[in-house]
């Protein structure tokens, strides 16, 4: 741990003294648990980093219009262009490189869930599905379902490593949630925690901010420091102690998530790709999703408040948007790429600020809660390394079979639990008719992923027959086995 000499020099030289205003009325327990947290900071660049922050602030003023080209045409493959035949190809060599073990997924569940409203971590939330089955438990349980897959496909199971990065608040209680329902019956070696960075808030001065009189205000440093957790946390070598040769990284709050997609990771080792992104078509101009691109001739999201109106609207000769390749946050990277990044580049990615409220303690010890925007916080962004890719590919997926995120609370009306839970119910229904039953207006019909994973599996049950009252439709091992019917599903 640092000591409180050593601090106060570098808060003299950095000029942010202010972190040590209450020093003297803090007990001896608080002055330890300040001087660790502190440790945790490195003090000695906050100033660099606030400057950059500050110069990306006044950047983003300007629009990226002139400089953004649509992905070219051979990069880009999409599902629904695709034949039967070579999606199989594609589904084969995903599940292949799964079966040797070479395929690890990486769960970005650091984030704060605050336009959700819940205390707890996202993943740990449930939409109310008929089977209670959260976030986490699904994503689990598809896991579970491709390793299945992959052996009749291959004959042998293979392993997939679940790593999940969190962030200080979400790290213990994923943990114990996870501990508690035995990892959802998923080898509990191969699932893998480990947490995120987190960075110091700053006012619009510069001065960074104290939560309390004894703790800095600090944030998760967004999705892109998964670059410097896996090197702080030595996942790489993690990573290459079980030979594993490529990641799926995804968010946690997209329901309909093909964990692992065998098909999407077929595609992009075809491809000879190092980088990939998973996307759909934007549903108009307006949609608030970021687009993949090019600008300046190198890869990149833009965000929709990065671009203008005039520019989201534009068509192609087939009248498609000229730019609709809608970020869904997933992603493909080979290890190998990932090396590269968190050797080489890592410091290079750019910083995302935002101006926020943030709740701080004033010079008179009083905690203040701001109605504006009284600071910023900085964070790094996942898609941010797309630029350093030698071979990077777009593979569109149609948006109901593959994309519908959770974010905000009910009475916003869209991307929120009651919308997740409807594209989920709309999708199995669609997978029911498809192979040969029905489902009656009203009836809800939820399929549980340890049976099907895309819809595979389901003609021997439903061939024929009619729902006409809601259910869960579960694999044999389910029906069978109580110890997988009954998780907890909180704490
Ligand atoms: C993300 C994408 C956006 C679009 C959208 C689709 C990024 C930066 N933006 O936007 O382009 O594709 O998703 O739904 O990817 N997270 C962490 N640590 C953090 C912050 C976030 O792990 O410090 C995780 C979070 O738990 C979630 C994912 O990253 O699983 C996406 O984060 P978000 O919900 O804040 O991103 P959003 O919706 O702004």
């Amino acid at each position: 741990m640092i000591s409180l000499d050593a601090v106060k020099e570098l808060l003299e030289k950095t000029q942010q003294t202010q972190l040590l205003r209450f020093w003297d009325q803090l007990g001896d327990e608080e002055r330890s648990s300040f001087l660790a947290q502190l440790s945790t900071i490195n003090l000695k660049n906050v100033n660099e980093l606030f400057g950059k922050a500050r110069d990306t602030l006044r950047e983003n003023v300007v629009k990226l219009d002139s400089r953004m080209k649509p992905v070219p045409q051979e990069l880009f493959g999409a599902e629904q262009k695709t034949d039967d035949e070579e999606l199989d190809l594609f589904r084969g060599a995903g599940l292949e490189e799964i079966s040797k073990g070479s395929v690890a997924v990486l769960l970005l569940a650091g984030g704060e869930g605050t336009r959700l409203g819940v205390s707890y971590p996202k993943g740990m939330y449930s939409v109310d599905l008929p089977s209670g089955k959260t976030l986490f438990q699904m994503q689990a349980e598809r896991i579970r379902r491709i390793l299945t897959l992959a052996k009749e496909r291959t004959g042998k199971k293979g392993r997939v490593c679940w790593y999940i990065m969190t962030s200080g608040r979400t790290n213990r209680i994923t943990r114990k949630y996870l501990e508690a329902n035995d990892y959802f019956g998923l080898d509990e070696n191969d699932v893998v925690l480990f947490q995120q960075g987190l960075l110091p808030c700053f006012d619009f001065e510069g001065k960074i901010l104290l939560a309390e009189r004894n703790s800095v205000a600090l944030a998760p440093d967004g999705n892109g420091g998964i670059y410097r957790a896996l090197d702080d946390n030595r996942i790489l070598e993690d990573m290459e102690r079980r030979g594993i040769k490529y990641v799926h990284i995804h968010s946690v709050d997209n329901i309909l998530v093909k964990v692992a997609d065998p098909v999407f990771i077929g595609y992009c080792i075809k491809k000879q790709a190092d980088c990939g992104a998973k996307v759909v078509s934007k549903n108009g101009p307006n949609e608030a999703v970021g687009v993949v691109c090019k600008v300046d001739d190198r890869f990149q999201v833009v965000e929709y408040s990065e671009i203008t109106e005039e520019t989201a609207k534009l068509r192609d000769s087939a009248g498609n948007l000229t730019f609709r390749a809608g970020n869904i946050c997933n992603h493909f990277f080979t290890t190998e790429f990932l090396r590269r990044i968190v050797k080489q580049y890592e410091p290079e990615l750019k910083l995302h600020v935002a101006k926020k409220k943030i709740p701080y303690v004033d010079e008179s010890g009083d905690t203040i809660v701001p109605s504006a925007p009284n600071g910023i916080k900085i964070e790094k962004f996942v898609f941010d390394v797309f630029q350093f890719t030698n071979k990077f590919v777009i593979w569109e997926v149609p948006r109901f079979t593959e994309f519908s995120p959770l974010k905000n609370i009910d009475s916003v009306g869209k991307d929120c639990p009651s919308t997740a839970r409807r594209d989920l119910l709309h999708l199995h229904k669609y997978y029911v008719e498809k192979a040969g039953g029905s489902v009656g207006e009203d009836v809800e019909v939820e399929i549980s992923p340890l049976l099907s994973y895309a819809g595979e599996n389901l003609q021997t049950i439903v061939k024929g027959k009619s729902f006409n009252s809601s259910t869960v439709i579960k694999s044999d091992d389910e029906c069978n086995n109580t110890a997988n019917g009954h998780f907890k599903h909180s704490l």
